[in-house]
């Protein structure tokens, strides 16, 4: 197979799921167990079929397709990756590493080649966390590490709980575990993403082989003062919650620059309630989300926050609560698993760089137990999680044709 024809269906495959969006015009806005998640969940599920898979989606939203192989007793190698999105993102986060899967699929059909393990490609549910506030939903749920207590605790901003969301969507939050693979079934993870940051774009290389994935932690915080007139009350009087939580947000970017080696601190959202310009501000709602490859900058960062927000909330008398929304901890790839990936490049001269991943990902959760490896395909100038995220489809081909290879390799092992 060429690749492109390879490009072919990669380019009509993401065309169409383009128009999955709550947001035409603006960007991706794909959240999970919403209707556009729906629409996406069932085009996917067309494509495994007609890729000769039998198709499933499973407990927590995720869709399924399995190529079967003569020995389904060993350990599957597995593929895939996320097709929720951020809002108004862009069209090539996560769903292109979906696309990319059932592409191997397809390449490994038609190569004819018997194959001893199962091929499984994935679509998974709500890696992004951009509705709840969590994140890798879909990839944790298989790995067992979600309940029906979990989908109880996270809300999205009308107040609706995964679990309820999960049963508008017609799915049983009660069931969650059984979207759990069995402990063991699972032997390889392989992820195919767009890198989302400028290194590939800017010195021209057509695939990145990601060495290391950073640990992540997101918090939620409130901070709470008291609402008063913003005329007729002293300085010296108020409880002003925007006073108090500006003086730790001014902070966070500077403590990630002091640890001088990739550590990175945004505050991405902020709210304060009432919200009136005449209004001292009663509550602030602030994200915190701090991603580090060394774990302990990460805690250093969050116990710093934790201290700064004692002193300013005693400051104006006020009080804070910090929600931890998730934990993840770095984790490094697949050495064995890159190596063979790095022989396809230089079989087929494709420009290689390895590369540690600033973006969190479905590899990030599952390679923390399975054996994983990702691979990168340029964003054109660094942007993504917005509109005009951009990738090439024929990076995406030459991405598919390497861990086409690296899947035959891994599907006839015993
Ligand atoms: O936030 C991230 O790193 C990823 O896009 N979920
Ligand atoms: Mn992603
Ligand atoms: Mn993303």
């Amino acid at each position: 197979m060429q690749v492109e024809e390879i490009l072919g269906r990669i380019a009509r495959d993401l065309e169409r799921l383009k128009q999955f969006t709550a947001t035409p015009g603006d960007g991706c806005t794909r959240l999970p167990f919403t209707k556009e998640a729906r629409q996406a969940v069932d085009f996917l599920g067309e494509l495994m079929r007609d890729a000769g898979m039998e198709v499933a989606e499973d407990a927590a939203g995720n869709v399924i397709g399995t190529l079967k192989g003569t020995n389904p007793e060993l350990p599957c190698v597995m593929m895939g990756s996320h097709y929720d999105s951020v809002i108004n993102g862009g069209d090539y986060d996560g769903i292109a590493g979906v696309i990319c899967a059932i592409e191997v699929a397809r390449q490994l059909k038609e190569s004819g080649m018997q194959l001893k393990r199962n091929f499984v490609a994935v679509g998974f549910c709500d890696e992004e966390g951009m509705r709840f506030g969590t994140g890798y939903f879909g990839s944790g749920a298989m790995l067992g590490n979600r309940d029906p207590e979990y989908c109880k605790n996270f809300k999205d901003t009308d107040g609706i709980s995964i679990y309820d969301a999960m049963k508008d969507y017609g799915l049983d939050p009660e069931k969650i575990r059984d979207a759990a693979w069995k402990k063991g079934s699972i032997g390889y993870f392989l992820e195919a993403h767009i890198e989302q940051g400028p290194v590939l774009d800017a010195e021209n290389i057509e695939i990145g082989l990601v060495d290391c994935i950073v640990g992540i932690q997101r918090y939620m915080v409130t901070v709470h003062g008291r609402s008063d007139h913003a005329g007729t009350t002293p300085m010296d009087m108020r409880m002003d919650a925007v006073d108090a939580a500006t003086k730790v947000i001014s902070k966070i970017p500077d403590w990630a620059r002091e640890k001088a080696d990739g550590t990175v601190a945004t505050v991405g959202y902020i709210k304060t309630t009432p919200g009136g310009m005449n209004i001292v501000a009663e509550k602030v709602e602030f994200t915190v989300d701090i991603r580090s490859k060394n774990n302990d900058n990460i805690n250093d960062i969050a116990h710093r926050i934790r201290a700064a927000l004692d002193r300013e909330t005693n400051a104006i008398g006020g009080s804070y609560e910090m929600d931890t929304k998730l934990v993840i901890t770095p984790v490094n790839l697949s050495e064995e698993m890159l190596k063979i990936m790095e022989e396809s490049c230089k079989a087929h001269a494709y420009s290689y760089k390895y590369l540690p991943s600033g973006a969190g990902h479905d590899s990030l959760e599952i390679g923390q137990v399975i054996p994983t490896v990702m691979v990168f395909v340029p964003s054109k100038d660094g942007r993504s999680h917005c509109p005009v995220e951009f990738t090439r489809y024929s990076d995406l081909a030459k991405a598919t044709v390497i861990m086409t290879e690296l899947a035959q390799d891994l599907l006839n092992r015993d």
